[in-house]
C-alpha cells in the first residue's frame, strides 16, 4: 500500500512511470479505494441520456466537470480539505455548449454538490439573490381573503434579463428531450470513480464526445484505511497529516478509457510564467488534445489554449510573433521526446467585447460578455477538426 511512512521502494506502474513513495497507480487506487455506494444507480440516468443522444446522428455530447473536490479527514466528516473553485467556469461553459449557434451540444454536467449550475448561476444567493427578483403585496394584505393579493410576481424591471435565462433553463432541463444531465460529486474519491465510469458510459459516442475538465481536483488524498472514523479530538494536540498523491487519471482517460474522445483539461497557476510550460508538459505527458492555462487572478479576462502542433515537429522552430488570429507557435526546450512543437493562442475578453461593440450590441450586453463564449467557440472548431480527422 503506497504510503510515505511505510516507504516502499519505487515501483513501476503499467506505463513504466516510476512511482514515488506515497504515489498510487491508477490500478492500485481503484482496487483499494471503494466506489461511492450508489454509483451505478446514479449513472443510470446518464446511460439513458447518452443512449438517447447517440441515436441522433451527429449530435455531440460534452462532459463538463466543475467545482472543487474535497478530501475528508474523518469518515463521519466534520473537517475536510477543499480545492478552490466556485463552479463558474464549468457552469458558464456548459451554457455556451448548450446554446452554441451552429452545433449545440448535449451536456453531462458533473459538478460539486452546491456549486454553481448552468442558468441558476445568474441568480446565486450571494451575487444576485433570487428573492430580490420578486415583488409581493404589503404585509397588511397577507390575511386578505382575496387570493390575488397573495400573489408573488417578478419585478417588471428584472423580467427582461430573467426571461431568456428561464427559457434556456426550461428548454435544457425540462423539455421532453432534456439536453443536460447532471451528476454530483463531493469528495475526490467520488470524482475519480465517476470520471472512470462516465468514460465507459460515453464511450459508444466515440469521437462525438468531448471531455471539458474544469473541476479543481485535489492532488492529495487520504487512503481510506488512514481516515479517522470519528471527529478528530483536539485534546490529542497538534494534528499532523500525511497525504498520498492522487493518481493522474488523465493518462488512462486519454490512453485507455476513451481514446476516441476529444479531451480538454485546465491548468491553474498563480505564477503566469508557469502557465504555458506546465500546459505543454501536461500535453506531452498525457497526449490529449488541448490544455487551457489560466492564472487564478486573471482567469475571467484571459486564458491560453495550448495544443500540439502536429504540422510542425521540427525542434529548431523558434518563437513566432503572436498574430492574435493565428495561434502563436513555440517550440519546447528540453521536452521529453523532444522535437514537439506546440501552438498557443491567447483568448482575451477585451477582444470579444470589441467584437460585440462592432456588431452594435447595447453597452450592457457588451459589458456582460464572458470569456467562456470564446473558449467554447474555439473548442467547437477544434472538435470539428477532430471529427473530420477521425
Ligand atoms: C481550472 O483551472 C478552472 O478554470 C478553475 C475555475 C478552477 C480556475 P471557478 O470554478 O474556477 O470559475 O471558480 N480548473 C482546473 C484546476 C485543476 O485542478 N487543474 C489541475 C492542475 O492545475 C490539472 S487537472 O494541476
Amino acid at each position: 500500500m503506497p504510503s510515505s511512512s511505510s516507504a516502499p521502494p519505487p515501483k513501476l506502474n503499467r506505463f513504466t512511470t516510476p512511482l514515488l513513495p506515497g504515489q498510487f497507480s491508477t490500478e492500485t487506487y481503484f482496487s483499494t479505494q471503494p466506489p461511492p455506494p450508489d454509483l451505478q444507480a446514479r449513472l443510470q440516468p446518464v446511460k439513458e441520456f447518452v443512449e438517447r443522444w447517440r441515436e441522433v446522428e451527429g449530435k455531440r455530447v460534452v462532459v463538463v466537470t466543475s467545482g472543487g473536490t474535497t478530501v475528508p479527514l474523518e469518515a463521519n466528516t466534520v473537517r475536510f480539505l477543499d480545492n478552490f473553485s466556485a463552479g463558474t467556469r464549468g457552469s458558464t461553459s456548459a451554457e455556451y455548449f448548450l446554446s452554441h449557434p451552429t452545433t449545440p451540444y448535449a451536456v453531462i454536467f458533473m459538478h460539486r454538490q452546491h456549486s454553481l449550475r448552468p442558468y441558476s448561476r445568474h441568480y446565486s444567493h450571494s451575487l444576485n439573490p433570487f428573492l430580490d427578483l420578486l415583488t409581493c403585496p404589503p404585509p397588511a394584505d397577507t390575511d386578505s381573503k382575496n387570493d390575488s393579493d397573495k400573489q408573488i410576481t417578478v419585478n417588471p424591471s428584472k423580467t427582461r434579463q430573467l426571461l431568456p435565462v428561464l427559457r434556456a433553463y426550461h428548454a435544457s432541463h425540462h423539455s421532453p428531450e432534456p439536453t443536460i444531465c447532471s451528476l454530483e460529486f463531493v469528495t475526490v474519491n467520488d470524482y475519480l470513480w465517476l470520471l472512470k465510469e462516465l468514460a465507459e458510459v460515453v464511450k459508444p459516442l466515440g469521437s462525438r464526445a468531448m471531455f471539458y475538465l474544469a473541476a479543481a481536483v485535489s492532488d492529495f488524498f487520504l487512503p481510506q484505511d488512514r481516515v479517522a472514523e470519528h471527529k478528530i479530538q483536539s485534546t490529542r494536540g497538534n494534528l499532523t497529516l500525511e497525504m498520498d498523491q492522487v493518481p493522474k487519471v488523465l493518462r488512462p482517460l486519454v490512453q485507455e478509457w476513451i481514446p476516441e474522445a476529444f479531451i480538454v483539461s485546465f491548468k491553474l497557476e498563480t505564477d503566469q510564467a508557469l502557465l504555458v510550460p506546465k500546459a505543454q508538459k501536461a500535453l506531452e505527458r498525457y497526449g490529449h488534445q488541448v490544455v487551457i492555462g489560466n492564472d487564478l487572478h486573471k482567469r475571467k479576462m484571459e486564458v491560453v489554449l495550448v495544443e500540439l502542433d502536429s504540422a510542425r515537429r521540427d525542434s529548431s522552430i523558434s518563437t513566432a510573433n503572436d498574430t492574435r488570429k493565428e495561434p502563436q507557435v513555440t517550440n519546447v526546450q528540453g521536452s521529453v521526446g523532444g522535437g514537439k512543437a506546440f501552438k498557443q493562442s491567447w483568448l482575451r475578453l477585451a477582444e470579444l467585447q470589441e467584437e460585440k461593440k462592432s456588431q452594435g450590441l447595447p453597452r450592457e450586453e457588451v459589458e456582460g460578455v464572458e470569456i467562456e463564449e470564446m473558449i467554447v467557440r474555439r473548442l467547437v472548431e477544434r472538435h470539428d477538426q477532430w471529427l473530420f480527422n477521425h
